[in-house]
């Protein structure tokens, strides 16, 4: 293990939508090289708002195979499913009893997602975040990529190792947050003040199964403003930056040469060639790779099995040690 280490994951609440790629796969597939990486489809985390068990079976497998499509060598990348290896619960408990009420009440995550689910407002949800910590914490983790919504339990998770540390000596690495300079945080086409969300209304999001045609709709509908000057602005023009920031990220080109591109254009072709961009760069080569490898289940069940198994092998030593320090019997 001379590389530094990755670790991510993606809850498989549904198909992704294009923030996810764009906010997190894209990048984890950039980093395969040079560094050691674990991308989980964390199950755990999905289960903290109810779902139906056979779409939660289905979802977990569509998301596996969407990792391996949006570029991911399972070969050289540990990929699989956090349940299969109970390290992350176990971890996750004894993180528990080193995070306190107070911390977790002020993630934004946990606010939001009450809001939404205030009918099951379960004790799941609030410790999500250590949950997540867990997951980080039990790899050694050096970096952790992940879009700009995230960055809030990146920092409690830092902070519960540097506590367990401060008592037990140096047992976890302090992890340090990957997040991309553009892309980060893909806003939703028809609220653009607030992000892209896979269990949002489908009209505001672009799902990675969407045809050509529901990505053009959807463009064509976007939210923008009254105004009709092509400007990046995020406070004035949200929609219209968000649209600046899609093309960018989806043509691989700097967000200034996506501003001169559509000058003195107007918001319905900035809208076409912001959809054309997405479906020719991003959805047709993720749908066709996703199609053949879907169709493996064979495949798919043998990577998910001997990542599980690579997995549990770095994660034991680290939670061992865990487990001798706080005073269990090993
Ligand atoms: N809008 C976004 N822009 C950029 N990055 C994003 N991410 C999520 N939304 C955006 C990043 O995608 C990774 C996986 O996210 P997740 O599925 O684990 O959970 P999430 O952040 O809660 O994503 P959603 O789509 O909003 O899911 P639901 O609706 O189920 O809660 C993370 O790195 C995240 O930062």
């Amino acid at each position: 293990m001379d590389k530094k280490i990755i670790f991510s994951g993606a809850q498989p609440t549904g198909y992704p939508q294009l923030g996810n790629y764009l906010g997190a796969f894209k990048n984890w597939s950039n980093l395969q090289e040079e560094y050691n990486c674990l991308y989980c489809v964390v199950d755990l985390h999905a289960i903290t708002v109810r779902q139906v068990p056979a779409d939660l079976r289905k979802a977990s497998r569509n998301l596996l195979a969407l990792y391996i499509a949006c570029g991911l060598d399972p070969e050289k990348n540990i990929v699989y499913m956090q349940s299969h290896y109970s390290g992350h619960a176990e971890l996750a408990w004894i993180l528990n009893c080193f995070t306190y009420m107070g911390e977790l009440g002020r993630m934004t995550q946990f606010k939001d997602k009450s809001a939404k689910n205030e009918a099951n407002i379960n004790s799941g949800l609030f410790t999500y975040p250590v949950l997540m910590a867990a997951d980080i914490l039990l790899f050694g983790t050096h970096l952790v990529p992940v879009g700009e919504d995230q960055r809030q339990h990146l920092e409690l998770a830092r902070d519960v190792a540097i506590r367990f540390n401060n008592i037990y000596g140096d047992v976890f690495t302090v992890p340090e947050a990957y997040i991309a300079k553009s892309g980060a945080k893909i806003m939703s086409l028809t609220h653009p003040e607030q992000k892209m969300s896979k269990s949002d209304d489908d009209n505001s999001q672009i799902n990675l199964m969407d045809s050509p045609e529901v990505v053009m709709r959807k463009f064509k509908r976007a939210v923008t403003d009254s105004d009709t000057e092509i400007r990046y602005d995020k406070e004035k023009k949200p929609g219209i930056s968000n649209l600046l920031e899609i093309y960018a990220n989806s043509c691989g080109i700097s967000l200034d040469s996506a501003i001169a591109h559509f000058d003195g254009k107007n918001y319905g072709q900035l809208k076409t060639e912001v959809g054309e961009a997405v479906v020719e760069n991003v959805m047709q080569p993720i749908q066709t790779s996703f199609a053949d490898i879907s169709a493996n289940k064979d495949y798919l069940d043998g990577i998910m099995k001997k990542n599980a198994e690579k997995a549990a092998y770095i994660g034991e030593k680290i939670l061992k040690k865990v487990k001798k320090k706080v005073g269990f019997v090993v």
